[in-house]
């Protein structure tokens, strides 16, 4: 059995878990935060077993799309200590962030 851990944007969460759901897939939702953007996004996790990753994954990417953010950052000019100039930086966010963990033991009791 496999553990997939899926970082998606937060529009995208439901969609997923219901497509998920649809498809028979047990999910849990998690709300989280992207350690870059500082902004909320959506963790799901779902026990799975290894012959029906792949369908997992495929749900995951299909309900997923990826975002351009601008975020604003800055930089201290030279020799000015402490003073800042705000730039804006575009990233591209997700579609998701995939990770699969195996599992070693499973129960429901
Ligand atoms: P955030 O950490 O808020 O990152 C949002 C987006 O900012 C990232 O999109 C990436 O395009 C950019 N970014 C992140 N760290 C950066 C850095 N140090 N320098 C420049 N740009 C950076 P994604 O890569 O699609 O990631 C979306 C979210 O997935 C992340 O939100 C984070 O919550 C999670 N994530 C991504 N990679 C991860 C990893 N290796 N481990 C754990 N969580 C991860």
């Amino acid at each position: 059995m496999k553990l997939v851990f899926a970082v998606v944007h937060d529009e995208d969460g439901s969609k997923v878990m219901e497509e998920l759901n649809r498809s028979g897939f047990g999910v849990t939702k998690l709300c989280s935060t992207g350690g870059f953007l500082k902004a909320g996004n959506t963790t799901l996790l779902v026990g799975v077993d290894e012959e029906k990753l792949d369908s997992v994954i495929g749900i995951i990417k299909t309900k997923s799309k990826s975002r351009k953010q601008v975020i604003n950052s800055s930089m201290t000019p030279n020799g000015m200590a402490g003073m800042f100039i705000p730039y804006p930086v575009e990233v591209v966010v997700g579609g998701a962030t995939i990770f699969v963990l195996d599992v070693e033991r499973f129960e429901k009791v």
